[in-house]
């Protein structure tokens, strides 16, 4: 059932010029009803007397930038995606876990060496992308971005939208949700989302109550493994309180269970509220067992550390299956959704210090609607969050909510469809203290009928929806489809982010080779070409080697020209190293097949770019 823009109509609220909690309920009065009359609305740009989509202007025109950057995760394609928005066309993918050829990300020893001692898989599983902040506000220093898949977090550098470091992160399994610590990011956790023994080295193999789950503190600088925290049952996705102490994950799998029908058995599962200024104090005091390096704190709700009346990990039941979390932007509530429970959980963070029992920090619980899974924020005191059974994001209101009866629709302020099936949303700066209010993404994973069809494998659907106008209520603006599979994302205005136009020879690890420095230097079988490119030729138009050799080949984009890329691409030996203006990269291989190789530029550089080639010549062994 698919729809289009002129419907969503049908969701917008009359404005009613009522006092701000009688138009809320008024609203939620409406919105039950189904359909809406149409609207007055303030957004009427095109002066038809209704709001829609085509009162939006999000139009980007030739030669004009976007407003943000948002910074989506790639999913099991392991890289993370550059949108503009509002246009949301893509601009750059940044590879991260995968391999990837047009960027040499992974084909310079450098690169390859990163991800080779990073556990050397070829994939992940990109989730959660989140940027750095300082004071509660993006920095446009880093982005990181968890690997589902293989248990590692790496680190993305926004001077030049490439990945820096990756860490592989023992005793964990499948890292979910990824998150900061804020206001100034000086931890980076990593939430275990699998049980598995810990050493996972073959012992109690099928002794699932001997499985266990960790949260993992990385220091952002180094990408060190700085404390971990064992807890029962699992984790999934995480957020970070806004003042330096709490981090919140959810667990679906209470009981510890193996299987479907039995992880999802429980009417209520776990928020996990970490004291990490606890924590820390607990690893200060010696309070850990060290396990594959790593000091690891007992956060169990047996651990003796979680008996005082400071514990490590407070428990907190919330219903059921509990999948987003999300703090909002004053620090005053966590909103946990309860992925089988119709309603998000609304927990009031300062009740910690407060409350004997954990659960009575629970301070609202509004009937959202079928399968909640994540929530973003205005800064306007509403709640969205993505209902992912019924294909809807559902705008609330968080003090009416808290305000309301537990179980109430009375904190809907409305509803919009969207195609379909969403996961995250996001808008824009909604993980810092201050959300812009404007725009929100819906990610939404399946598209169906949104776009020309391609085969059984269907592109995902971002949609932008405009949110700036409350009376007007939410605009559906675009469909953008998306390359499997975005998760999460975080939108930074252009203005926090400043990338560097070209490589600074200083912040790289391999010495620039100017045209003086170009040689051959041979010895005991082992060859290093240091050479220069540039239009449009490489420092050397042919070079000898012995079959076995093992080579190295240093290359310099000495231009100074923004956007005059080259790159080394020899056929054959599975090279192609990308050479930013001003960019240094090694690549070393064995000169194991004898023959001719035109080593050539594979970025289109100039009109003689086709003859930008040399020789490399293999001899072939006596
Ligand atoms: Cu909901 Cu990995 Cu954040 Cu996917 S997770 S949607
Ligand atoms: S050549 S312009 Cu392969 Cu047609 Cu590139
Ligand atoms: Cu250099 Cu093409």
């Amino acid at each position: 059932d698919s729809e289009t823009a002129a419907d969503t109509d049908d969701h917008l609220i009359p404005r009613l010029g009522l006092p701000r909690r009688d138009f809320i309920k008024a609203g939620a009065a409406v919105g039950a009803m189904g359909t809406l009359a149409g609207c007055t609305g303030l957004l009427d740009n095109n002066g038809d007397g209704v709001a829609s989509a085509s009162d939006v202007d999000a139009s980007v025109p030739p030669g004009e930038l976007d407003e943000y950057y948002a910074f989506l995760s790639g999913g099991h394609s392991g890289d993370v995606r550059v949108y503009g928005v509002p246009s949301m066309r893509q601009i750059m993918r940044i590879p991260v876990f995968n391999y990837e050829s047009a960027r040499g990300y992974g084909h310079d020893d450098e690169t390859r060496e990163m991800l080779e001692s990073a556990g050397d898989y070829t994939w992940g599983d990109a989730h959660h992308p989140r940027v750095s902040q300082t004071d509660n506000d993006y920095d446009g220093r880093w982005v990181f971005i968890n690997d589902k898949a293989n248990g590692r977090m790496a680190r993305i550098n926004l001077k030049y939208f490439e990945t820096d470091a990756i860490v592989d992160i023992p005793n964990t399994q499948g890292v979910h949700g990824a998150c900061a610590r804020l206001p100034d990011t000086d931890l980076i956790f990593g939430v275990g989302e699998y049980r598995v023994p810990i050493p996972n080295d073959g012992r109690n193999l099928d002794d699932p109550d001997a499985y266990e789950s960790v949260l993992t503190a990385i220091e952002p600088e180094s990408m060190n493994v700085v404390w971990q925290v064992r807890v029962d049952g699992n984790l999934d996705n995480g957020d970070g309180g806004k003042n330096g102490r709490w981090f919140f994950a959810t667990d679906y799998n209470s009981d510890g269970a193996v299987t479907e029908s039995e992880m999802a058995r429980p009417d209520t599962d776990y928020l996990k509220a970490f004291d990490t200024i606890a924590i820390e104090e607990a690893v200060e005091n010696g309070e850990y067992e060290e396990i594959n390096g790593v000091p690891v704190v007992d956060g169990t709700t047996e651990s003796p550390l979680n008996q005082g009346d400071r514990p490590l990990v407070h428990y907190v039941d919330v219903p059921k299956s509990p999948h987003g979390v999300s703090v909002t932007p004053d620090g005053t509530y966590a909103i946990v959704s309860g992925k089988l429970d119709p309603t998000c959980t609304v927990v009031e963070i300062d009740r910690f210090d407060e409350v004997d029992d954990p659960n009575d920090v629970i301070v609202g619980q509004p009937l959202v609607g079928g399968g909640p899974l994540h929530t973003a924020y205005d800064g306007r005191g509403h709640a969205y969050t993505t209902l992912f059974v019924d294909s809807q994001v559902v705008k609330w209101d968080i003090e009416a909510a808290v305000d309301a009866e537990r179980r109430s629709e009375d904190p809907i302020i409305e509803k919009i469809d969207v195609h379909y099936n969403p996961g995250h949303l996001i808008a824009a700066e909604s993980y810092t203290a201050d959300p812009q209010g404007d725009w929100l993404i819906s990610l939404n994973k399946l598209s169906k009928d949104r776009f020309l069809p391609v085969g059984p494998v269907h592109p995902e659907n971002d949609q932008l929806i405009y949110i700036g106008d409350d009376d007007a209520g939410m605009q559906l603006v675009k469909d953008t489809p998306a390359y499997p599979e975005p998760h999460d994302a975080s939108m930074v205005h252009r203005s926090k982010i400043d990338p560097e136009p070209v490589y600074d020879p200083e912040d790289l690890e391999t010495e620039y080779v100017d045209v003086d420095d170009t040689e051959v230097i041979r010895e005991d079988g082992r060859v290093h070409i240091k050479m220069t490119s540039q239009r449009n030729e490489f420092g050397f138009h042919d070079v000898t080697v012995q079959e076995g050799d093992e080579v190295t080949i240093t290359t310099t984009n000495i231009e100074t020209t923004s956007d005059l890329l080259h790159s080394l691409a020899i056929p054959q030996y599975d090279i192609n190293v990308k050479l930013a203006p001003q960019e240094t990269r090694e690549v070393t291989f064995t000169a194991d097949k004898p023959g001719v190789y035109w080593m050539y530029c594979a970025y289109f550089c100039s009109a003689l770019h086709l003859e930008m080639r040399s020789r490399l010549l293999v001899e072939p062994e006596e």
